[in-house]
């Protein structure tokens, strides 16, 4: 494949930038009446608005170009048919198959793996149900009335955000906690108003060698143990969601409470395989159920629309041309819903693990910008924080807004309000405000540059109708192939994370340094000092 920046379709995009790049989007508006709604798409229940992407119907063409020279298409292809296209971890990557319906037929190296997914559906789904009614007891018979999930990066964002997200569908005799970090105080607070006797804990790791996961679960036992005494206990407070079986029994799990899955399953992609084993004990089976039909129908949208219609595709691409060619570094998840005050969170990792890299797949410096820096925060507080810069900065920020056309918690006008601050953003943000409007409203001369807003900052709006737990499948799937499809084009592996590697290692090599021995230090002067004032001071 010729190098990205030398393909016909790239310079082609450089000459179409040349000439818009000062058009203003108040320009592209006036010059078509019904832009706001013919850069609008409709896939899986979620509506998105792209007129207010500084594209136009030029921009989306030779994008569309760029994506057939970068064979988008057949890559799609090769992730739902199961080949490794994760190479450097030599994997197939088929989250796609943890949503697909029972009948399908999705194989890898000449299986099918559709079975086995709904061979673990049901098995969660029957240990939920026993949880959900009291069938499940405690050591001492006590019915469980507190579940703690214990994970990280992969392991916890999704569940935490799913539960989050979709706390509205949840039973409220059931108390959820997420612990994740190793500082002890994420699990003491988690646990500090529990009973240990009401208590399940899922160890949720793929590998369940993970430093964090495993000092925690090793916490969470003692902590247990403290209370019911009997190592035996253990069996009726702590199931495993991995796919290492033996150090699931080293650790003292029953692997019939264990929950499996698969190596073509990527942290960051796990959350509607048996790692969301927590959302469906809030949830049931039927709403975890509905979570996955969301996720299938984006995934059979994004698998056979043409790309014009191609709700991933455009942002993935839209994606492309703000961060190559518009020179966006950044991009604001921008939800209107209290609810999905951990989406940004999540979209962080799925983002930024999967498209932080500098070399392609070949092993060759990329030479353009890749993954952007995704962070947010729910409407309408970031508008009384951070919102400012985004207006008047010097920065261009391409904002996500994200709103749902019913209250999932009616009071009063409430929700009439919190949208039309969502709907006023993204005007505010395209149109700005003139310095002749503002004028005109006979502001002293000299405050006009302060009350001037430029306009132009890009956004696009998902609209969609309730926040159940089908949308959030639909929106969750989104995300995955538009980072798919961003990817592609630059033609960098979205499914490895070596650059997480380097700092377990050293710390591993500095944990030991910290013992009470204090061995010799030979780091850099300034690790060493820090360690050295460390163990001076603890
Ligand atoms: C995600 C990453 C990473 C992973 C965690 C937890 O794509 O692989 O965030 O999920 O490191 O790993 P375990 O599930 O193996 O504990």
């Amino acid at each position: 494949m010729t190098t990205l920046t030398a393909s016909r379709a790239w310079s082609a995009l450089q000459e179409h930038h040349a000439e818009v790049k000062d058009v203003h989007l108040r320009e592209l508006f006036a010059r078509d009446s019904e832009r706001g709604t013919r850069f609008a798409v409709e896939a899986a229940g979620l509506y998105a608005d792209f007129s207010k992407q500084r594209v136009t119907s030029r921009t989306l063409e030779l994008l569309f170009s760029l994506a057939a020279e970068r064979s988008l298409g057949a890559r799609i292809d090769s992730m739902f048919k199961g080949e490794r296209i994760n190479l450097t971890e030599d994997r197939a990557v088929l989250h796609v198959a943890l949503r697909a319906p029972a009948g399908r037929t999705i194989a890898v190296d000449g299986t099918n793996v559709v079975p086995q997914v709904h061979e673990v559906l049901g098995r969660m789904s029957a240990f939920a149900d026993q949880v959900r009614t009291g069938g499940w007891k405690g050591f001492t018979g006590k019915r469980i009335k507190n579940v703690v999930n214990v994970g990280i990066g992969g392991s916890d964002l999704g569940p935490v955000m799913a539960y989050e997200a979709l706390r509205h569908f949840t039973p409220r005799e059931l108390t959820f906690r997420f612990v994740s970090n190793v500082d002890s105080t994420d699990l003491a607070e988690a646990t500090a108003d529990l009973d240990p006797a009401e208590t399940l804990f899922i160890i949720a790791s793929k590998t369940f060698t993970t430093q964090e996961t495993m000092m925690n679960a090793s916490s969470a036992r003692a902590w247990c143990l403290s209370k019911l005494k009997d190592p035996a206990a253990v069996a009726k407070h702590f199931v495993a969601v991995s796919t290492n079986e033996a150090e699931v029994k080293k650790f003292g799990i029953d692997p019939a409470n264990m929950f499996g899955f698969w190596d073509w399953v990527g942290g960051r992609y796990s959350m509607d395989s048996a790692i969301g084993l927590s959302t469906m004990l809030a949830l049931g089976p039927q709403g975890f159920r509905d979570l996955l039909a969301g996720f299938h129908a984006m995934d059979e949208h994004f698998r056979s629309t043409p790309f014009e219609r191609n709700l991933p595709v455009l942002m993935g691409l839209i994606g492309v041309w703000n961060s190559d060619f518009l020179g966006a570094s950044t991009v604001a998840v921008l939800p209107y819903d209290q609810y999905l005050k951990r989406f940004p969170a999540y979209l962080q990792q799925l983002t930024m693990e999967s498209n932080g890299k500098r070399v392609t797949l070949g092993g060759l410096d990329v030479q353009v910008g890749t993954g952007a820096i995704y962070w947010g925060e729910p409407g309408t507080n970031g508008q009384h924080s951070f919102y400012q810069l985004i207006h008047q900065g010097t920065r261009l920020v391409p904002c996500d807004f994200i709103g749902f056309a019913k209250a999932l918690n009616p009071l009063g006008n409430h929700h009439d309000v919190l949208m039309a601050n969502l709907f006023a953003q993204g005007e505010a943000l395209a149109f700005g405000k003139p310095p002749e409007q503002v004028r005109a409203e006979k502001v002293p001369e000299q405050l006009v540059p302060h009350k001037t807003f430029p306009g132009n900052r890009p956004s696009t709006t998902i609209l969609a109708d309730t926040l159940d737990p089908k949308t959030l499948g639909a929106l969750v799937a989104l995300y995955e192939h538009a980072v798919y499809t961003q990817s592609v084009i630059w033609d960098i592996n979205a499914f490895d994370q070596w650059g997480v590697e380097l700092g377990k290692v050293l710390a591993k090599r500095i944990g030991a340094e910290l013992e009470p021995a204090e061995p010799k230090l030979e780091h850099d002067s300034s690790t060493n000092a820090l360690i050295k004032r460390y163990r001076s001071r603890r």
